[in-house]
């Protein structure tokens, strides 16, 4: 049996379990111990859904207080040709399909100015692994982000784009990474982990890295200075003990680089990929994913709830259930949206924060690293116009 302290002695008195067997769990949360691979598969086990997001919000709490981040940033897809053909991907094209694209550099840098103009703080970078464009291609692309926009956070390149960049440029991983990095990277978006387990790969993603490699890669990243995020793709055919592996493996490496600096939870769209026999996520397991993240990465310091993957509504309620981030502002977004998501692709800043005030949460805009924005101390903002720019489609 645990020994409590008064608070948690109180804590426990107020958190009425009706299921027993989050009993040994919660004496373990409210002490601050690790929970085990066995306590993970009780969380999603248990019916018992709001004593496991009272105990995730106990740890939200501890660690942040009522403070709620959000960043204003903008996505862009310089690409959506890809060779990889992830059967759990909506957004991927060959280049000759019907709605295939990639932006001219001159287009990136149009969109990353207009982003300038309102406010944004980072750039969110992913895109398709291109048979033809060369890894030159794009450390060109970061170098003229860092001339055009100097003051904004380029978390560039999941670490399959890592790694695919590696074989196509014949160097290694280290070198690519370090390469990205003096262009300009300033870190790694999360994207690309999906399930680590073999399994699950060779059904949703066959042909991508494996999810050692993915983690491999990540700690690389982050020995040479580059900090990145982490994300888990749930709602498909992953068993509960497939997704506990997942976070358990992210936890260890979290132990011994500290360089993940938030984890995302993102529910799988089934819309328009070859799985769209698979039924749309529930609010209810997005909440207890959100809450079990929280409470088995005990070394991640901030769990995102992404709007645009699991609606305002729910992400606002997920601050009540682990979560401390809402993310961005966005503006485009493909990757979801090509899956059929039905959300905006664009929530103003002011909305974010109403909606975190509306939690009863206290609103921080953030950078990507999680420093506060002083937007006292900066140019004014413009209203943010939709996308709609012409596209310069490059003929590669
Ligand atoms: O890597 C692809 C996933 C990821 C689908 O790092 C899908 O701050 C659901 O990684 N249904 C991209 N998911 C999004 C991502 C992300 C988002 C927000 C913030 C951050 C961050 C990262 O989306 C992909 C893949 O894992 N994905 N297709 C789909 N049909």
């Amino acid at each position: 049996m645990a020994s409590y302290s008064m608070e948690s002695r109180i804590l426990l008195s107020e958190l009425i379990l009706t299921d027993k067997r989050l009993r040994p769990i919660a004496d373990k949360v409210l002490a601050g111990q690790r929970l085990t691979f066995e306590d993970g598969i009780e969380l999603y086990r248990s019916p018992d859904l709001l004593a496991v997001g009272w105990l995730a919000n106990y740890v939200r709490e501890k660690k942040h207080g009522n403070v709620t981040f959000f960043n204003v940033n903008r996505h862009i897809n310089p690409t959506n040709v890809c060779v990889a053909h992830c059967k759990l991907c909506a957004f991927g094209r060959d280049p000759n399909a019907p709605g295939a694209y990639t932006y001219a550099l001159e287009e990136i840098y149009q969109r990353a100015e207009q982003g300038v103009r309102e406010g944004a703080t980072e750039f969110h970078i992913v895109g398709g692994l291109h048979p033809d464009l060369p890894f030159d291609y794009f450390l060109e692309m970061i170098r003229g982000l860092k001339q055009r926009c100097p003051g904004v956070h380029l978390k560039a390149f999941t670490m399959v784009e890592v790694h695919y960049f590696s074989r196509i440029a014949k160097i290694s991983i280290e070198e690519t990474l370090r390469r990205m990095k003096e262009a300009g990277v300033d870190s790694c978006p999360g994207g690309g982990a999906e399930i680590f387990h073999p399994r699950v790969r060779r059904i949703i993603c066959d042909h991508k890295v494996s999810g050692q490699v993915w983690l491999n890669t990540a700690k690389k990243a982050h020995e040479i200075g580059l900090p990145s995020n982490a994300t888990m793709l749930y709602g498909h055919v992953e068993t509960e003990e497939e997704r506990v592996d997942h976070l358990v493996r992210l936890r260890e490496v979290q132990d011994q680089t500290h360089g993940f600096v938030a984890f995302i939870p993102l529910a799988f769209h089934p819309d328009n990929t070859p799985l769209s026999h698979i039924p749309k996520t529930t609010g209810y397991l997005d909440l207890r994913n959100i809450a079990v993240s929280r409470l088995m990465l005990d070394n991640f310091e901030h769990i995102k709830a992404y709007w645009i993957m699991l609606t305002p509504s729910i992400a606002q309620i997920a601050l009540r259930f682990g979560a401390n981030d809402l993310d961005g502002t966005v503006v485009e977004e493909k990757i979801y949206h090509d899956a059929g998501a039905k959300t905006s692709e664009f929530t103003p800043r002011a909305e974010l924060e109403r909606l975190i005030r509306a939690a009863g949460r206290v609103p921080v805009e953030r950078d990507t690293l999680y420093r506060p924005v002083d937007r006292l101390k900066m140019p004014p903002i413009a209203p943010v116009t939709p996308p709609g720019l012409v596209s310069l489609t490059l003929n590669v």
